[in-house]
């Protein structure tokens, strides 16, 4: 068992912002960002809610942030002492990421002495509406002290206030700040049980937003003083399948637990690498991650694009989940991924509504879909750094590939889980309306023996309104071809959702509509140079470089796509495209088209999003190049490790946690460097380790067994367990 920690040891106020990603713990229900328990909204402060949204005025719909059950600090002799403002005399913040804890000690110079405050708070992994917390404070002179804590409702909010309505409560040892949200009613109670472990005086106050404890003492020189809090959430939009208790629980029995629970996580999911600690440190804090926003225990949530590190991309959920996701959870607690996909499921009818929206049929999902589907997308989804002024974009009107991202997450979950079951409860239903509204796209010139999709935005989101986008009409294909597959294996298993299928549209009819939309689609194929052209006439873009694309901004935070972003008329793309194409479909492309495409495709892709280096990397492992593949790997597994990562889009802050790049690190550690690949026999492993990897070990579970994975140089084992 190593250690897994990340810390920072001294107090800079730079990476306030950053921290709060990198030092995320979470559950699930909730994140709690990694700010420190002083901190207020200006530090971007926040406990993360999955799954609950609200509306301010015109404002972008977003999730929603509870109140702040950890806010506390300290005065000594009447004097507040805090972060960011009082400098400390020493500061460190710390992730122990096996055991879910965050801590922090800092001390700060006072006229009579120096004080020292220290704190570990986690979100319960086993009882998920929980937070424990102890802060203790030791001084080495006598003094009076007061630490004052409680629940501030003033959360932060980027298109807030979300909460309409307050109540404050302290009623039988429990204080609670409830907050409604102004479009739905929808309430969010924060409570908390105090227990001061000393003597001392202790006075409540109550604002029109907080309930804060007042406890005075006189600290005697180094003896330290500490309270625990047992806290929790409560929201009338809960969905736990479980029975999630509020009742007492110590401190130290939420904390014995919280670690079981880890303890039970990390026996199904560490992943083991020999020769490389920094890749293994960087795997594993991506596992980390994926885990502390998991839905277990849920019946039907997904997961948003930033995690649940803030209200940022407004807290929804994106193709991000069933492309770059889903794959981790299939092969450790497949329970998570059937929730994952409810939630697509559920929320059809906001996908049924979208695709009538625009005159066309079947389901087409929200590009940034929220409770019940809504489309969070505005059309205007970029603010210009010239004008200030809203960008015309077509992330909501023209990214078609998201609903196909969902059925493709399906396929995987069936294939990885043996579990056909979800077809009778809605997910068959769901892929026949996937086809329907590829169909309804299909566009056929009258001298052409094929069909067409035109004025698409792939997954390179700088060139907008293009035509036979390789990456959407492949996946158009996969839509049909699965409908075609599943609706017979319906026929078999599940009669009566067939019959239903077969009322509301004729099975034939269905079938041969499948059958012709699949077999016509316009596929390109590699040029005389091997080359995929990713769109109608993107080879007679500009040819120039990324840098040179790069030299040509004004601003750094100005928007590369749209109209007349600097990339929109060059070859230069955001992210993978063609390439994802090519690694999902590689067994349809020999070994050196993959390659030839790789190799024209990578130096001219920004890899403007976190979504790109991993799919060019599994890229490389399909190609055989481990060499290759393993800067884009680490790049993909570092990407809340390493500052720096993209913070803007034109005006709009999109910094968080980058959960899809962690799940993508998985599959090119899972599927690529160990090769596991599901035959008719089960699976296999073929494996193409980087050079310094001496071995590795992991475990997966596949169609309901478990299976250990042990790989070294000399060969590869899998055993069930
Ligand atoms: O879904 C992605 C998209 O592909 C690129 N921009 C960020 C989104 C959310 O991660």
């Amino acid at each position: 068992m190593y250690d897994f920690i990340a810390a920072e040891n001294k107090f800079e106020k730079e990476n306030i912002a950053w921290n709060g990603n990198r030092f995320l713990t979470g559950n699930g229900y909730f994140g709690i960002r990694g700010t420190l328990e002083e901190y207020t909204k200006e530090q971007m402060c926040a406990v993360n809610m999955a799954g609950i949204y609200d509306r301010v005025g015109d404002a972008w719909r977003e999730s929603v942030n509870a109140p702040n059950p950890l806010y506390t600090y300290i005065k000594i002799n009447g004097v507040k002492y805090a972060l960011p403002e009082a400098e400390p005399l020493s500061h460190s913040q710390t992730l122990d990421f096996r055991r879910g804890l965050h801590l922090r000690t800092t001390s700060w110079q006072t006229p009579g002495g120096s004080v020292t405050v220290s704190c570990e708070r986690f979100a319960s992994m086993s009882r998920r509406r929980f937070i424990g917390m102890r802060y203790s404070v030791k001084t080495d002179f006598d003094c009076a002290a007061e630490i004052v804590t409680g629940i501030d409702g003033d959360v932060w909010d980027i298109n807030g206030p979300h909460f309409v309505k307050m109540r404050i409560g302290d009623e039988n040892g429990i204080k609670s700040v409830t907050g409604i949200t102004g479009e739905k009613a929808v309430s969010v109670t924060a409570a908390e049980r105090l227990y001061v472990l000393f003597d001392a005086e202790t006075e409540t106050e109550k604002t029109d937003k907080a309930v804060l404890s007042h406890i005075r003492f006189k600290a005697a020189a180094g003896t330290e003083y500490a309270i625990e809090k047992t806290s929790y959430i409560v929201t009338s939009a809960d969905d736990f399948t479980e029975e999630c208790t509020t009742s007492e629980v110590t401190y130290r029995e939420l904390k014995d637990e919280h670690i079981s629970a880890w303890d039970k996580i990390w026996s199904l999911s560490e992943i083991e690498i020999d020769g490389d600690d920094e890749a293994m440190y960087a795997l594993n804090y991506s596992i980390y991650h994926l885990n502390c926003i998991a839905p277990r225990g849920m019946r039907s949530r997904s997961i948003p694009a930033r995690g649940l590190s803030g209200q940022v991309y407004k807290g929804a959920v994106f193709w991000d989940t069933e492309m770059f996701m889903i794959d981790y959870y299939i092969h450790t607690e497949p329970e998570i991924a059937k929730t994952l996909l409810q939630y697509r499921i559920d929320t059809i009818g906001g996908a049924l509504k979208k695709a009538e929206e625009y005159g066309l049929q079947g389901a087409y999902y929200a590009w940034e879909s929220q409770e019940g589907g809504y489309e969070g997308c505005s059309d205007y989804n970029v603010t210009d750094v010239f004008t200030n002024r809203p960008m015309r974009t077509h992330f909501r009107d023209k990214q078609y590939h998201v609903s196909a991202a969902i059925v493709y997450g399906l396929m995987k979950y069936i294939r990885g889980t043996g579990d056909y079951d979800i077809l009778n409860g809605g997910a068959l239903g769901m892929v026949v309306e996937c086809a329907r509204f590829y169909r309804s796209l299909l566009l056929k010139y009258a001298d052409k023996p094929y069909y067409e999709i035109h004025d698409v935005v792939g997954p390179d989101e700088y060139h907008e309104r293009v035509n036979n986008n390789i990456y959407t009409n492949r996946m158009a294909k996969l839509v049909f071809d699965t409908a075609l597959e599943l609706i017979d294996i319906a026929g078999r298993r599940y009669p009566d959702r067939a019959a239903e299928l077969d009322k509301k549209y004729g099975i034939e009819a269905l079938r041969a509509m499948l059958s012709d939309s699949s077999e016509k689609l316009f596929i390109r194929e590699p040029d005389e140079n091997g080359i995929i052209e990713q769109f109608d006439g993107y080879f007679k873009l500009e040819d120039v470089s990324v840098d040179e694309v790069r030299s040509r901004l004004i601003d750094p935070r100005e928007y590369w796509g749209g109209a007349y972003g600097v990339a929109a008329g060059t070859q230069v793309i955001k992210q993978a495209d063609t390439a994802a194409m090519l690694s999902m479909f590689a067994d349809e492309y020999g070994a050196d088209i993959l390659k030839r495409n790789f190799d024209y495709y990578e130096p001219r892709t920004e890899h403007g999003s976190s979504l790109s280096a991993c799919m060019y990397s599994l890229l490389a492992c399909r190609i055989g190049e481990a060499e290759k593949a393993y800067p884009l790997f680490m790049k993909s597994a570092k990407a809340d490790l390493v500052k720096g990562g993209k913070e803007w889009a034109g005006l709009i802050y999109i910094g968080g946690t980058h959960p899809a790049s962690e799940g993508g690190a998985w599959i090119v550690a899972v599927n690529g460097f160990a090769g596991i690949t599901e035959t008719e026999n089960g699976i296999e492993c073929r494996p193409l380790l980087p050079e310094k990897w001496n071995a590795m070990r992991f475990k997966l579970v596949y169609k309901g067994r478990l299976y250990g994975v042990s790989i070294t140089k000399a060969g590869a084992e899998i055993k069930e367990i």
